[in-house]
């Protein structure tokens, strides 16, 4: 049988029963289907609650879930073969754009959870924590909502705060927004973005988040690549249809979350969430552990000709790097529950299955918001402690090194990294560092230590040729 005369996934082949839409999410992409979507297939309450979910910047995801009636497969990729399951719980996948839609499920009265994947950067918040109101994204969206609240905003937090005004309006109630971005406290940075926007607009709508809205902070992971066409072929041969749009993970998946759920929520737990009355540890462990390594092996990786994350973690020099960073950040993680010696051990299986072609490129991008919260507290920390930093004064040269050796890096302040990489020697370094922290680039001795680290993944196994960027994702991994 060709391809073409395959069967589709959702017409009419292994169509699910769909649970009522109780949860709307904002950000439809890879990573929300393998983990929270995920996630509430698997609690024991999953017929009582259906997603709908939004693409962020482009239809296109919608519109492929839309045509297979919101199923899809998660390939679950371990080091020793892969397992197919159809997911169901996405019953209603519609492009962000269509704001209205989105408006009218936030406000039904059923409508219990707000989730985000967003992105880092989508919160759109300056050095000082809050609503950085001046962002050009910022300033469009709060002049064409206006006064009379007529047009439609296009950043996630401008949307987010129309539907909530949809839903004080209608008199729905209380819910939860719960962030699901790799931030820490990321419940709070979504209570001080949506405030933020709110307040600029309609200060009574300020309010009533303030009273009705509940900020779930939540430590998520479960690496996710970017799906290939290799993955769509292999649905089809070892699963005997065809679906345009399967999610690749690894087996691993983890949920920590912290926070009211006002109107309820799924059985989460069932499906081995966590929830706590501190996260703050947790989320330190993972943003410095897990994504800490990614960025660093990210930046030396590539500079050392690596593609994916398990190729770098191979080449000695960037797990020494890796090892080195952990020892740092390990000395700033305290609690018995956190486990850290087997963390970091699994860790390095995790990164090494090389089935897994997690690229580095990807995990490059938007290295100044990712880095402010992956390398900086780990050094200050570390500096704060009399000691030198050296292994995360090590991730933000190889940062330094990947700017210069990368024609259009993908960050949002792209316009400064340029100015800054136009300057030589000293001033380049401590501008770049002015874009993570104005406290370190101030430091004269951290300055020469970056200095110094520089040229430290020069000359890799691999020939260096110039770093690409790719197209930017909807939502990571
Ligand atoms: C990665 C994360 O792209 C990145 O910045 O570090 O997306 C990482 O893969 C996930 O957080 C894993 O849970």
């Amino acid at each position: 049988m060709t391809a073409s005369q395959l069967p589709v996934l959702g017409r009419g082949l292994k169509s699910l029963p769909k649970a009522p839409v109780r949860i709307v999410h904002l950000g439809l992409g890879a990573f929300h289907r393998s983990h929270q979507a995920w996630y509430t297939q698997h609690a024991s309450d999953a017929s009582e609650w259906g997603i709908a979910a939004f693409t962020g910047r482009r239809p296109d995801a919608a519109v492929a879930l839309a045509a297979q009636d919101g199923l899809y497969t998660l390939i679950e990729r371990s080091d020793s073969g892969d397992s197919f399951e159809v997911i169901g719980s996405l019953v209603e996948a519609v492009d962000g754009a269509d704001v209205g839609r989105f408006s009218e499920l936030v406000a039904a009265p059923q409508t219990a959870v707000v989730t985000l994947t967003i992105t880092e950067v989508a919160y759109g918040l300056g050095a000082d924590g809050r609503l950085d109101r001046n962002a050009p994204d910022v300033a469009a969206d709060l002049a064409v909502m206006g006064e009379a609240g007529q047009g439609l905003p296009t950043t996630p937090i401008g949307r987010l705060v129309v539907a909530l005004a949809a839903r004080r309006d209608a008199g729905s109630g209380p819910l939860a927004v719960v962030s699901c971005d790799n931030l820490a406290d990321n419940g709070t940075v979504a209570r001080a973005a949506v405030a933020g926007m709110a307040e600029a607009w309609d200060p009574d709508l300020a309010a009533w988040i303030e009273e009705n809205v509940s900020f779930v902070s939540t430590s998520v992971d479960r690496i996710t690549p970017r799906t290939t066409e290799a993955d769509v072929i292999e649905v089809q041969d070892g699963c005997g249809y065809s679906d345009r749009s399967p999610v690749v993970a690894e087996p691993f998946r983890d949920w920590v979350l912290c926070g009211d759920f006002p109107a309820g929520r799924p059985r989460w737990e069932d499906a081995g969430a966590v929830f706590v009355d501190d996260i703050e540890p947790y989320e330190n462990r993972k943003l410095w552990l897990l994504n800490g390594a990614h960025s660093l092996l990210a930046y030396a990786g590539q500079l050392r000709g690596h593609t994916t994350v398990a190729e770098a973690l191979a080449d000695g020099l960037c797990l020494r790097a890796v090892e080195a960073f952990w020892d740092e950040a390990s000395a700033h993680l305290a609690g018995e529950d956190l486990h850290i010696p087997e963390y970091r051990a699994a860790l390095l299986g995790r990164f090494g299955n090389r089935r897994i072609a997690h690229h580095l490129s990807q995990i490059a991008m938007d290295g100044t918001t990712k880095l402010r919260m992956r390398a900086v507290p780990v050094l200050s920390a570390e500096r704060a402690l009399g000691r030198s930093g050296s292994g995360s004064a090590l991730m933000l040269a190889a940062w330094v090194d990947y700017l210069g050796a990368t024609a259009e890096p993908q960050d949002p302040l792209a316009a400064d990294i340029a100015a800054a990489n136009s300057q030589d020697g000293d001033r380049r370094v401590v501008s770049l560092l002015e874009l993570l922290s104005p406290e370190l680039a101030r430091d004269a001795d951290i300055v020469a230590l970056v200095r110094s680290l520089c040229g430290t993944f020069a000359g890799g196994p691999a020939p260096a040729t110039p770093i690409t960027v790719p197209v930017r994702p909807e939502r990571n991994s």
